[in-house]
Protein backbone atom coordinates (compact mmCIF):
# COMPACT_ATOMS: atom_id res chain seq x y z
CA UNK A 1 0.00 0.00 0.00
CA UNK A 2 2.83 2.25 0.67
CA UNK A 3 4.46 1.31 -2.42
CA UNK A 4 1.14 2.12 -4.16
CA UNK A 5 0.46 5.70 -2.56
CA UNK A 6 3.95 6.71 -2.92
CA UNK A 7 3.90 5.68 -6.94
CA UNK A 8 0.57 8.22 -7.40
CA UNK A 9 1.99 11.21 -5.14
CA UNK A 10 4.76 11.10 -7.53
CA UNK A 11 4.73 10.45 -11.08
CA UNK A 12 3.44 7.87 -12.63
CA UNK A 13 4.96 5.36 -14.49
CA UNK A 14 4.64 6.81 -17.77
CA UNK A 15 6.50 4.69 -20.19
CA UNK A 16 6.11 0.62 -19.68
CA UNK A 17 8.45 -2.18 -20.13
CA UNK A 18 5.37 -3.67 -22.53
CA UNK A 19 5.03 -0.33 -23.74
CA UNK A 20 8.76 0.14 -25.30
CA UNK A 21 8.43 -3.32 -26.80
CA UNK A 22 5.18 -1.69 -29.12
CA UNK A 23 6.99 1.34 -29.83
CA UNK A 24 9.86 -0.94 -30.99
CA UNK A 25 7.78 -3.20 -32.82
CA UNK A 26 7.20 -0.85 -36.44
CA UNK A 27 10.93 -0.13 -36.41
CA UNK A 28 12.44 -3.79 -36.18
CA UNK A 29 12.36 -4.40 -39.94
CA UNK A 30 14.99 -1.41 -41.07
CA UNK A 31 16.71 -2.16 -37.76
CA UNK A 32 17.59 -5.93 -38.56
CA UNK A 33 18.69 -5.32 -41.70
CA UNK A 34 20.74 -2.72 -40.96
CA UNK A 35 22.56 -4.78 -37.94
CA UNK A 36 22.71 -7.88 -39.85
CA UNK A 37 24.34 -6.12 -42.63
CA UNK A 38 26.73 -3.87 -39.62
CA UNK A 39 27.42 -7.79 -38.22
CA UNK A 40 28.44 -9.22 -41.31
CA UNK A 41 30.93 -6.90 -41.89
CA UNK A 42 32.29 -7.30 -38.21
CA UNK A 43 32.29 -10.88 -38.62
CA UNK A 44 34.42 -10.93 -41.06
CA UNK A 45 37.14 -9.07 -38.82
CA UNK A 46 36.43 -11.62 -36.64
CA UNK A 47 35.00 -9.65 -34.26
CA UNK A 48 32.99 -11.60 -31.90
CA UNK A 49 29.52 -9.67 -32.10
CA UNK A 50 27.31 -10.73 -29.31
CA UNK A 51 30.25 -10.18 -26.58
CA UNK A 52 30.49 -6.79 -28.01
CA UNK A 53 26.81 -6.14 -28.26
CA UNK A 54 27.31 -7.53 -24.21
CA UNK A 55 30.45 -4.97 -23.08
CA UNK A 56 28.18 -1.94 -24.68
CA UNK A 57 24.33 -3.18 -22.83
CA UNK A 58 26.90 -3.22 -19.70
CA UNK A 59 28.11 0.28 -19.92
CA UNK A 60 26.17 2.14 -17.51
CA UNK A 61 26.46 6.18 -16.72
CA UNK A 62 24.90 7.72 -14.30
CA UNK A 63 22.85 10.80 -14.16
CA UNK A 64 23.19 13.58 -11.73
CA UNK A 65 20.00 15.13 -9.93
CA UNK A 66 21.11 18.63 -10.38
CA UNK A 67 20.47 18.06 -14.57
CA UNK A 68 16.88 17.08 -14.25
CA UNK A 69 15.42 20.58 -14.88
CA UNK A 70 16.55 23.88 -16.69
CA UNK A 71 20.17 24.93 -15.81
CA UNK A 72 20.82 28.81 -16.57
CA UNK A 73 23.21 30.84 -17.68
CA UNK A 74 23.93 34.38 -15.08
CA UNK A 75 21.85 35.93 -17.73
CA UNK A 76 18.83 34.29 -17.66
CA UNK A 77 16.81 30.94 -17.64
CA UNK A 78 14.17 29.06 -19.45
CA UNK A 79 12.32 26.44 -17.72
CA UNK A 80 10.32 24.11 -19.31
CA UNK A 81 7.50 23.15 -17.40
CA UNK A 82 7.31 19.67 -15.31
CA UNK A 83 10.63 19.80 -13.70
CA UNK A 84 11.00 17.10 -11.32
CA UNK A 85 10.25 19.01 -7.53
CA UNK A 86 11.28 16.24 -4.71
CA UNK A 87 13.71 13.32 -4.98
CA UNK A 88 11.53 11.34 -5.37
CA UNK A 89 10.55 13.25 -8.79
CA UNK A 90 14.19 13.09 -10.15
CA UNK A 91 14.06 9.40 -9.01
CA UNK A 92 10.91 8.99 -11.06
CA UNK A 93 13.03 10.88 -14.05
CA UNK A 94 15.85 8.94 -14.16
CA UNK A 95 14.18 5.85 -13.82
CA UNK A 96 12.23 6.92 -16.96
CA UNK A 97 15.66 7.35 -19.02
CA UNK A 98 16.99 4.11 -17.46
CA UNK A 99 13.95 2.59 -19.07
CA UNK A 100 14.51 4.17 -22.23
CA UNK A 101 17.72 3.01 -22.89
CA UNK A 102 18.89 0.53 -19.62
CA UNK A 103 22.33 2.11 -19.52
CA UNK A 104 21.83 4.77 -16.78
CA UNK A 105 21.10 2.94 -13.81
CA UNK A 106 22.53 5.36 -11.18
CA UNK A 107 21.82 8.41 -9.53
CA UNK A 108 24.07 11.22 -8.33
CA UNK A 109 22.90 13.64 -5.51
CA UNK A 110 24.38 17.13 -4.42
CA UNK A 111 23.86 18.39 -0.63
CA UNK A 112 22.03 20.21 0.46
CA UNK A 113 19.71 20.06 -2.69
CA UNK A 114 18.80 16.78 -2.59
CA UNK A 115 18.75 15.73 1.35
CA UNK A 116 16.56 12.34 1.47
CA UNK A 117 14.10 13.13 3.82
CA UNK A 118 11.88 9.47 4.04
CA UNK A 119 14.83 6.89 3.91
CA UNK A 120 12.69 4.13 3.61
CA UNK A 121 10.43 4.89 1.05
CA UNK A 122 13.34 6.47 -1.23
CA UNK A 123 14.59 3.31 -1.07
CA UNK A 124 11.55 1.29 -1.71
CA UNK A 125 11.30 3.75 -5.22
CA UNK A 126 14.89 3.24 -5.85
CA UNK A 127 14.41 -0.81 -6.17
CA UNK A 128 11.17 -0.65 -7.70
CA UNK A 129 13.01 1.53 -10.58
CA UNK A 130 16.06 -0.46 -10.76
CA UNK A 131 18.14 2.21 -9.39
CA UNK A 132 20.84 2.64 -6.63
CA UNK A 133 22.74 5.99 -6.05
CA UNK A 134 26.41 6.42 -7.08
CA UNK A 135 28.14 9.29 -5.49
CA UNK A 136 26.81 12.75 -3.14
CA UNK A 137 28.74 15.35 -4.41
CA UNK A 138 28.81 17.92 -1.31
CA UNK A 139 28.22 21.81 -2.06
CA UNK A 140 30.42 24.52 -0.33
CA UNK A 141 30.54 26.77 -3.44
CA UNK A 142 27.31 28.37 -2.57
CA UNK A 143 26.01 29.36 0.79
CA UNK A 144 23.17 28.30 2.44
CA UNK A 145 20.32 30.66 4.63
CA UNK A 146 20.93 28.30 7.77
CA UNK A 147 24.39 28.33 7.34
CA UNK A 148 26.41 30.35 10.02
CA UNK A 149 29.94 31.26 8.36
CA UNK A 150 30.15 32.10 4.51
CA UNK A 151 32.15 30.36 1.88
CA UNK A 152 32.99 33.74 0.19
CA UNK A 153 36.45 33.84 0.60
CA UNK A 154 37.03 29.65 0.46
CA UNK A 155 35.68 26.71 2.19
CA UNK A 156 38.28 24.10 2.75
CA UNK A 157 41.21 26.17 1.77
CA UNK A 158 39.77 29.34 4.27
CA UNK A 159 42.18 30.88 6.33
CA UNK A 160 39.46 30.82 9.40
CA UNK A 161 39.38 27.29 11.23
CA UNK A 162 36.32 27.19 11.60
CA UNK A 163 34.96 28.05 8.17
CA UNK A 164 37.14 25.04 7.32
CA UNK A 165 35.46 23.22 9.79
CA UNK A 166 32.15 24.26 8.84
CA UNK A 167 33.11 22.88 5.22
CA UNK A 168 34.56 19.66 6.73
CA UNK A 169 31.77 19.04 9.11
CA UNK A 170 29.13 19.25 5.65
CA UNK A 171 30.84 16.99 3.59
CA UNK A 172 31.08 14.60 6.77
CA UNK A 173 27.20 15.28 6.86
CA UNK A 174 27.08 14.34 2.60
CA UNK A 175 28.98 10.52 3.79
CA UNK A 176 26.19 10.35 6.45
CA UNK A 177 23.17 10.77 3.81
CA UNK A 178 24.94 8.93 1.28
CA UNK A 179 25.54 6.03 3.58
CA UNK A 180 21.47 5.90 4.82
CA UNK A 181 21.32 5.30 0.86
CA UNK A 182 23.63 2.73 0.10
CA UNK A 183 26.21 5.46 -1.99
CA UNK A 184 29.97 4.77 -1.67
CA UNK A 185 31.54 7.56 -3.23
CA UNK A 186 32.07 11.36 -2.11
CA UNK A 187 32.93 13.64 -4.72
CA UNK A 188 34.69 17.12 -3.98
CA UNK A 189 34.87 19.37 -6.01
CA UNK A 190 35.46 22.87 -4.23
CA UNK A 191 35.14 26.35 -5.95
CA UNK A 192 38.04 27.79 -3.85
CA UNK A 193 39.98 30.01 -5.67
CA UNK A 194 41.13 33.93 -6.05
CA UNK A 195 40.19 36.49 -8.24
CA UNK A 196 43.40 39.18 -7.93
CA UNK A 197 46.87 38.49 -7.83
CA UNK A 198 48.01 38.69 -3.72
CA UNK A 199 44.61 37.71 -2.54
CA UNK A 200 45.39 34.36 -1.61
CA UNK A 201 48.83 32.65 -0.65
CA UNK A 202 49.34 29.78 -3.26
CA UNK A 203 51.30 27.29 -1.04
CA UNK A 204 49.19 27.86 2.51
CA UNK A 205 45.94 28.02 0.53
CA UNK A 206 47.00 24.41 -1.06
CA UNK A 207 47.97 23.27 2.48
CA UNK A 208 45.25 24.13 4.11
CA UNK A 209 43.28 21.92 1.72
CA UNK A 210 45.08 19.32 2.25
CA UNK A 211 44.79 18.81 5.37
CA UNK A 212 40.78 19.61 5.32
CA UNK A 213 40.29 17.22 2.86
CA UNK A 214 42.75 14.23 5.11
CA UNK A 215 39.85 15.38 7.73
CA UNK A 216 37.57 14.08 5.72
CA UNK A 217 38.88 11.09 4.35
CA UNK A 218 39.06 10.17 7.94
CA UNK A 219 36.01 10.01 8.51
CA UNK A 220 35.06 8.04 5.43
CA UNK A 221 34.47 4.53 5.95
CA UNK A 222 37.28 2.42 4.50
CA UNK A 223 35.07 1.01 1.62
CA UNK A 224 34.08 4.76 0.44
CA UNK A 225 35.94 6.54 -2.20
CA UNK A 226 36.62 10.47 -2.49
CA UNK A 227 37.03 11.74 -6.00
CA UNK A 228 38.57 14.86 -5.95
CA UNK A 229 37.57 17.09 -8.93
CA UNK A 230 39.31 19.90 -10.48
CA UNK A 231 38.94 23.12 -12.52
CA UNK A 232 41.14 25.73 -14.32
CA UNK A 233 38.13 28.69 -13.40
CA UNK A 234 35.12 29.71 -12.26
CA UNK A 235 33.86 30.78 -10.24
CA UNK A 236 37.50 32.49 -9.66
CA UNK A 237 39.03 34.01 -12.49
CA UNK A 238 42.45 34.64 -11.35
CA UNK A 239 43.10 31.54 -9.62
CA UNK A 240 42.22 27.75 -8.35
CA UNK A 241 43.13 26.06 -5.41
CA UNK A 242 42.51 22.98 -7.35
CA UNK A 243 43.19 24.33 -11.27
CA UNK A 244 44.76 20.76 -12.81
CA UNK A 245 45.05 16.99 -12.75
CA UNK A 246 48.39 17.43 -11.41
CA UNK A 247 46.82 18.86 -8.05
CA UNK A 248 44.13 16.70 -7.83
CA UNK A 249 46.97 13.83 -8.20
CA UNK A 250 49.43 14.91 -5.63
CA UNK A 251 46.29 15.41 -3.10
CA UNK A 252 45.15 12.03 -3.72
CA UNK A 253 48.44 10.54 -3.28
CA UNK A 254 49.00 12.47 -0.16
CA UNK A 255 45.31 11.53 1.18
CA UNK A 256 45.19 7.85 0.13
CA UNK A 257 44.58 5.05 -1.46
CA UNK A 258 40.91 5.64 -1.87
CA UNK A 259 41.52 9.56 -2.88
CA UNK A 260 41.39 9.42 -6.90
CA UNK A 261 41.31 11.80 -9.19
CA UNK A 262 37.95 13.30 -11.30
CA UNK A 263 37.89 14.29 -14.84
CA UNK A 264 35.04 16.86 -15.73
CA UNK A 265 35.75 17.04 -19.56
CA UNK A 266 34.78 20.67 -19.49
CA UNK A 267 37.20 21.16 -16.97
CA UNK A 268 40.19 22.43 -19.11
CA UNK A 269 41.40 24.68 -21.03
CA UNK A 270 40.55 24.44 -24.91
CA UNK A 271 42.57 21.90 -27.25
CA UNK A 272 43.98 20.22 -23.28
CA UNK A 273 44.99 16.59 -24.84
CA UNK A 274 42.55 15.01 -22.33
CA UNK A 275 43.06 11.82 -23.33
CA UNK A 276 46.52 11.64 -22.48
CA UNK A 277 45.27 13.24 -18.94
CA UNK A 278 43.33 9.64 -18.79
CA UNK A 279 46.53 7.77 -19.90
CA UNK A 280 48.58 9.02 -16.89
CA UNK A 281 46.09 8.63 -14.28
CA UNK A 282 45.14 5.40 -15.84
CA UNK A 283 48.82 4.52 -15.71
CA UNK A 284 48.94 6.03 -11.93
CA UNK A 285 45.95 4.15 -11.16
CA UNK A 286 44.20 7.18 -9.88
CA UNK A 287 41.59 7.61 -12.06
CA UNK A 288 38.47 7.03 -10.04
CA UNK A 289 36.02 9.11 -11.70
CA UNK A 290 34.60 11.05 -14.79
CA UNK A 291 32.36 13.49 -15.56
CA UNK A 292 31.16 13.67 -18.94
CA UNK A 293 29.55 16.90 -21.05
CA UNK A 294 30.20 18.61 -24.15
CA UNK A 295 32.50 21.68 -24.07
CA UNK A 296 34.02 24.48 -26.66
CA UNK A 297 35.79 26.87 -24.65
CA UNK A 298 35.13 25.90 -20.66
CA UNK A 299 32.74 24.23 -18.44
CA UNK A 300 30.01 24.88 -21.15
CA UNK A 301 28.08 21.69 -19.69
CA UNK A 302 26.48 20.74 -23.38
CA UNK A 303 25.28 17.74 -24.62
CA UNK A 304 28.49 15.26 -24.52
CA UNK A 305 29.66 14.55 -28.18
CA UNK A 306 27.90 17.33 -29.46
CA UNK A 307 30.91 19.33 -31.05
CA UNK A 308 33.56 16.89 -30.60
CA UNK A 309 32.63 13.41 -31.01
CA UNK A 310 36.16 12.53 -32.10
CA UNK A 311 37.48 13.71 -28.87
CA UNK A 312 35.38 11.81 -27.09
CA UNK A 313 36.25 8.53 -28.76
CA UNK A 314 40.06 8.95 -27.81
CA UNK A 315 38.89 9.42 -24.52
CA UNK A 316 36.95 5.68 -24.17
CA UNK A 317 40.10 4.61 -26.50
CA UNK A 318 42.51 5.70 -23.76
CA UNK A 319 39.89 3.75 -21.18
CA UNK A 320 39.03 0.73 -23.24
CA UNK A 321 43.23 0.11 -23.62
CA UNK A 322 43.56 0.46 -19.74
CA UNK A 323 40.84 -1.55 -18.87
CA UNK A 324 42.73 -4.58 -21.45
CA UNK A 325 46.08 -4.18 -19.87
CA UNK A 326 47.00 -6.19 -17.39
CA UNK A 327 49.43 -3.79 -16.16
CA UNK A 328 47.06 -0.86 -15.50
CA UNK A 329 45.65 -1.08 -11.86
CA UNK A 330 43.47 1.09 -11.86
CA UNK A 331 39.96 0.37 -9.97
CA UNK A 332 36.62 0.78 -12.04
CA UNK A 333 35.84 4.08 -12.70
CA UNK A 334 32.75 6.17 -12.15
CA UNK A 335 31.12 7.39 -14.95
CA UNK A 336 28.67 10.42 -15.04
CA UNK A 337 27.06 12.82 -16.59
CA UNK A 338 27.58 16.56 -15.50
CA UNK A 339 25.84 18.64 -18.02
CA UNK A 340 23.10 21.56 -17.71
CA UNK A 341 20.51 22.37 -20.31
CA UNK A 342 19.61 25.71 -21.33
CA UNK A 343 18.08 24.78 -24.74
CA UNK A 344 16.98 21.34 -24.87
CA UNK A 345 14.63 19.42 -22.93
CA UNK A 346 17.28 18.15 -20.00
CA UNK A 347 15.33 14.56 -20.66
CA UNK A 348 16.21 14.72 -24.02
CA UNK A 349 19.80 16.09 -23.49
CA UNK A 350 20.48 13.31 -21.37
CA UNK A 351 19.24 10.99 -23.51
CA UNK A 352 20.99 12.19 -26.36
CA UNK A 353 24.20 12.54 -24.12
CA UNK A 354 24.09 8.85 -23.09
CA UNK A 355 23.67 7.20 -26.81
CA UNK A 356 26.58 9.34 -27.84
CA UNK A 357 28.45 8.03 -24.75
CA UNK A 358 27.64 4.26 -25.81
CA UNK A 359 28.89 5.22 -29.76
CA UNK A 360 31.86 6.61 -28.27
CA UNK A 361 32.16 3.48 -26.09
CA UNK A 362 31.00 0.99 -29.02
CA UNK A 363 33.45 2.53 -31.35
CA UNK A 364 36.60 2.69 -28.89
CA UNK A 365 35.59 -1.14 -28.28
CA UNK A 366 36.74 -2.11 -32.22
CA UNK A 367 40.15 -0.26 -32.05
CA UNK A 368 42.56 -3.49 -33.32
CA UNK A 369 44.73 -3.02 -30.39
CA UNK A 370 46.45 -5.93 -31.64
CA UNK A 371 47.60 -3.88 -34.83
CA UNK A 372 48.06 -0.90 -33.27
CA UNK A 373 50.59 -1.94 -30.97
CA UNK A 374 52.47 -2.89 -33.82
CA UNK A 375 52.18 0.53 -35.69
CA UNK A 376 53.51 2.09 -32.54
CA UNK A 377 56.29 -0.24 -31.89
CA UNK A 378 57.19 0.38 -35.43
CA UNK A 379 56.64 3.81 -36.08
CA UNK A 380 54.14 3.33 -38.29
CA UNK A 381 52.10 6.94 -38.13
CA UNK A 382 50.34 6.62 -40.99
CA UNK A 383 48.93 2.75 -40.07
CA UNK A 384 48.42 4.11 -36.05
CA UNK A 385 46.50 6.82 -37.31
CA UNK A 386 44.43 4.69 -39.95
CA UNK A 387 43.61 2.23 -37.05
CA UNK A 388 41.67 4.70 -34.98
CA UNK A 389 40.36 6.24 -37.75
CA UNK A 390 38.89 3.05 -39.08
CA UNK A 391 36.82 2.40 -35.69
CA UNK A 392 36.16 5.34 -35.42
CA UNK A 393 34.11 5.85 -38.82
CA UNK A 394 32.60 2.50 -38.08
CA UNK A 395 28.94 3.02 -38.11
CA UNK A 396 28.04 1.65 -34.85
CA UNK A 397 24.31 2.78 -34.43
CA UNK A 398 22.75 -0.38 -35.24
CA UNK A 399 24.76 -2.33 -32.36
CA UNK A 400 24.33 0.13 -29.78
CA UNK A 401 20.30 0.11 -30.93
CA UNK A 402 20.59 -3.80 -30.43
CA UNK A 403 22.38 -3.87 -27.10
CA UNK A 404 19.83 -1.76 -25.69
CA UNK A 405 16.50 -3.81 -27.37
CA UNK A 406 18.33 -6.36 -26.14
CA UNK A 407 18.31 -5.48 -22.55
CA UNK A 408 14.57 -4.50 -22.88
CA UNK A 409 15.25 -0.88 -23.78
CA UNK A 410 14.18 1.42 -26.97
CA UNK A 411 15.28 1.19 -30.10
CA UNK A 412 15.40 4.90 -30.57
CA UNK A 413 14.67 6.14 -27.19
CA UNK A 414 14.29 9.71 -28.20
CA UNK A 415 11.60 9.01 -30.63
CA UNK A 416 10.13 6.76 -27.99
CA UNK A 417 9.98 10.06 -24.84
CA UNK A 418 8.52 11.99 -28.13
CA UNK A 419 5.84 9.63 -28.91
CA UNK A 420 4.90 9.06 -25.36
CA UNK A 421 4.81 12.94 -24.65
CA UNK A 422 6.27 12.75 -22.23
CA UNK A 423 6.99 16.41 -21.32
CA UNK A 424 3.70 17.24 -21.74
CA UNK A 425 2.51 14.72 -19.24
CA UNK A 426 5.14 15.85 -16.87
CA UNK A 427 3.78 19.40 -17.35
CA UNK A 428 0.31 18.45 -16.51
CA UNK A 429 1.65 16.43 -13.17
CA UNK A 430 3.80 18.55 -11.63
CA UNK A 431 2.77 22.61 -13.34
CA UNK A 432 4.27 24.74 -15.95
CA UNK A 433 6.21 26.26 -12.95
CA UNK A 434 8.07 23.66 -10.91
CA UNK A 435 11.31 24.22 -10.75
CA UNK A 436 14.11 21.73 -9.80
CA UNK A 437 16.70 22.19 -7.10
CA UNK A 438 19.85 22.65 -8.95
CA UNK A 439 21.85 25.47 -10.53
C1 LIG B 1 31.00 22.22 -11.14
C2 LIG B 1 31.53 20.82 -11.19
C3 LIG B 1 30.83 19.88 -10.26
C4 LIG B 1 29.33 20.09 -10.27
C5 LIG B 1 28.99 21.54 -10.10
C6 LIG B 1 27.51 21.74 -10.11
O1 LIG B 1 31.47 22.96 -12.24
O2 LIG B 1 31.50 20.33 -12.49
O3 LIG B 1 31.09 18.55 -10.61
O4 LIG B 1 28.82 19.36 -9.19
O5 LIG B 1 29.60 22.27 -11.15
MN1 LIG C 1 31.73 18.14 -12.75
MN1 LIG D 1 31.62 21.71 -14.15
Amino acid sequence: MGLFLLSCRHTPRMITDQRIQELNQPLLNDHQFRLSYAAELLNRQGVNVQALLNQIAAFQVAIPSWALGTGGTRFGRYPGGGEPGSLEDKIADVGLLNRLNRSSNAISLHIPWDIPKDVAALKQLLTQEGLTIDSVNSNTFQDQKEQPLSYKFGSLCHTDEAIREQAIQHNIECIQYGRQLDAQTLTVWLADGANFPGQQHFRRAYQRTADSLAAIYEAMPTDWTMLIEYKPYEPFFYSMVIPDWGTSYSLCQAIGQNAQVLVDLGHHLPNTNIEQIVGRLLHFGRLGGFHFNGSMYGDDDLTTGSTKPFQLFLIFNELVDGALDGAVKNPPVAYMIDASHNTKDPLEDLLQSVQNILTAYAKALLVDRAALADAQESNDVVRAEEILKDAFLTDVRPLVAEAIRQSGGALDPIAAYRREGVRTQLIQQRGKLSLATGL
